[in-house]
């Protein structure tokens, strides 16, 4: 992992975890293993991002409105706010999409910050190339985001051990991983990002025996 590596927590709100108005089954499983990468992150002073989905009470994506969710992330809401047990840190960047009533805002790369900076252009402004992505909904936030970012020429790494999926269909899941990796996303989980850490360190411990006084 580099220093123009950054992580993004997608749409670990409320609604979308059991009890809530949109619930992933097992959605709130993520949590304790983005607990995780956050703080890892965070030890390292990588940047952080977290997106949530940020609806107007008229948008187009829901079923009142001709769309076909049920309404859910409603601006302002309960809903809509991250779920509790997510530990954000105080330098976590929110990125906000699907704010148009005509904009089902799947794809993080599409939101913008609090202060209206297109996401995509604070990350080349950064000069961040790459992004770990974990989150909800493997099968429709998680993929378009990390389709999208491809697209742009961003390396993606998805944290396969902190995604989980609608599954509108069974199967629907398992066909989202398989996709972003045929479009070049890599896989890792907490585990294999912490040897490769570890062996970093000690390739960087080495390095420092071997530089001259
Ligand atoms: C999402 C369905 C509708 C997501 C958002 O975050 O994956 N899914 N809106
Ligand atoms: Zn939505």
């Amino acid at each position: 992992m580099h220093r123009r590596a950054a992580l993004l927590v997608v749409d670990v709100q409320v609604d979308f975890c059991p009890g809530g108005a949109l619930a992933v089954p097992k959605g709130d499983l993520v949590i304790p293993v983005l607990n995780g990468y956050l703080e890892l992150f965070k030890r390292r002073g990588s940047p952080i991002f977290a997106s949530r989905d940020w609806h107007p009470q008229e948008s187009r994506h829901f079923i009142e409105n001709g769309g076909i969710w049920p309404a859910h992330c409603v601006q302002q809401t309960q809903g809509a706010q991250f779920h509790p047990g997510l530990v954000l840190p105080e330098e976590t960047i929110v990125i906000s999409k699907g704010i148009a009533k005509w904009d089902d805002g799947y794809s993080a790369m599409q939101g913008v910050t609090e202060h209206d900076t297109p996401f995509v252009m604070l990350l080349k402004h950064m000069r961040l190339d790459h992004l770990y992505v974990g989150g909800l909904a493997t099968d429709y936030c998680v993929r378009e985001t990390a389709l999208e970012a491809l697209k742009e020429g961003f390396n993606v790494t998805l944290l396969a051990d902190a995604v989980r999926g609608v599954e509108l269909q069974a199967g629907n899941s398992d066909r989202a991983m398989a996709e972003m990796v045929h479009a070049g996303a890599d896989m890792a989980t907490l585990t294999s990002i912490g040897s490769m850490l570890v062996s970093e360190g000690e390739a960087a411990i080495a390095n420092d025996r071997q530089s001259p006084p």
